[in-house]
């Protein structure tokens, strides 16, 4: 039996997006003869987006900006990129029905774009590069504006190559006015798998997974966002026992051994407070921006109270635990005994 890692999913997903890519492009630059399609200029696009919009809602601006930064991470000294001054931060809040404007500024070396996970937004603002926009270039800019049709948890990252296994992730939370949820304490914790700094990159670990799976793979001069140039239909996992902790694990709880782990760009050594009374209901939103590691997450002493899964309100559920897959979202409420208590991530399945 062939087992095919979540990897190779990503990367057989990534050949389907572009040939998607090649076939939405003849779509949208066509003169729409027919009326069926509708391209991304399309007033009628803009005239839907603005049906969203609430009464009265704010348009709110936000500078998303992608640069490299060096930050203190478990002691070491560590050049990643970020949205903010450290991997997670750089973050946007909004309401329900707002407009949201950002304007995306690359300050790094490659092209890139940003990706606003699981927000139901009109296709041409979605972030994928080369399908619903053209790659930013260094230097370059592009503003995203779009109506945020539904309240929660939600979080942006690059569409490019590898770019998301660095720092460049932060959340985007729509708070609803009328959230039946009653809390005294907010807070996001972003889960994330970390490499930079740590020995390999990003690219590395691609190399690795490619050799250890047995294709040869061929980057081509699009460099790391050419993922859709390997053929993922003749390989196979070899079974040559090479792939690690993806072979032990049936490869489908990730492939790659992380040498650290962080919660909002902090490794387990330089932890952060939350500081809440007793009684006080805490929301914890938790987001896994991780690329390949599903964490179970549990607060000591505290039953967890979810209330949203991937953004949406859920019947709420009191449980010890919670497991987030890669990309996943969920909001819990604790409410504070008196004391002090871990907030513990472990990995799931690795
Ligand atoms: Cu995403």
């Amino acid at each position: 039996m062939r087992v095919v890692s979540r990897r190779e999913v990503l990367i057989a997903g990534g050949s389907a997006l572009l040939l998607a890519a090649c076939g939405g492009s003849a779509s949208s630059s066509g003169s729409n003869p027919g009326g069926r399609l509708v391209g991304a200029t399309d007033p009628a696009i803009e005239r839907r987006d603005a049906q969203r919009r609430v009464a009265g809602a704010a348009t709110v601006t936000a500078s998303v900006t992608a640069a490299p930064v060096t930050v203190s991470i478990g002691g070491r000294e560590v050049s990643t990129w970020a949205f903010g001054d450290r991997p997670g931060a750089g973050g946007i809040r909004a309401k329900v029905g707002d407009l949201l404007e950002a304007t995306f500024v690359n300050d790094l070396t490659s092209a890139n774009t940003v990706h606003w996970h699981g927000i139901a937004l009109r296709n041409d603002m979605d972030g994928v590069h080369d399908l619903t926009q053209a790659a930013v270039a260094p230097s370059g800019s592009f503003v995203y504006r779009f109506t945020l049709p539904d309240a929660g948890t939600y979080w942006f990252h690059p569409h490019m190559g590898l770019e998301l296994d660095r720092g460049l992730y932060a959340p985007l939370i729509v708070e609803d006015p009328n959230d039946p949820v009653g809390f005294d304490v907010d807070v996001t914790l972003m889960l994330d798998d970390w490499l930079d700094g740590y020995g390999r990159t990003a690219q590395d670990v691609l190399g690795e997974l490619q050799s250890s799976s047995g294709h040869s793979g061929h980057m081509g001069s699009g460099g790391m966002g050419d993922m859709g140039g390997m053929d993922m239909g003749s390989g196979g996992m070899g079974g040559t026992g090479s792939g690690g902790m993806g072979s032990m694990m049936g490869g489908l709880t990730g492939d790659v051994a992380y040498p650290l782990h962080v919660i909002n760009g902090r490794a387990p050594t330089e932890r952060e407070t939350i500081d809440a009374k007793p009684g006080d209901r805490v929301r914890i939103r938790l987001i896994n921006a991780g690329s390949d590691t599903a964490y179970r997450v549990a607060v000591g002493g505290h039953r967890l109270t979810v209330t949203h899964a991937d953004g949406f309100p859920v019947e709420p559920v009191e449980v010890d635990n919670v497991v987030l897959g890669m990309g996943e979202r969920y909001d819990v409420i604790v409410t504070a005994t008196s004391g002090a208590f871990p907030i513990v991530a472990v990995l799931e399945g690795k």
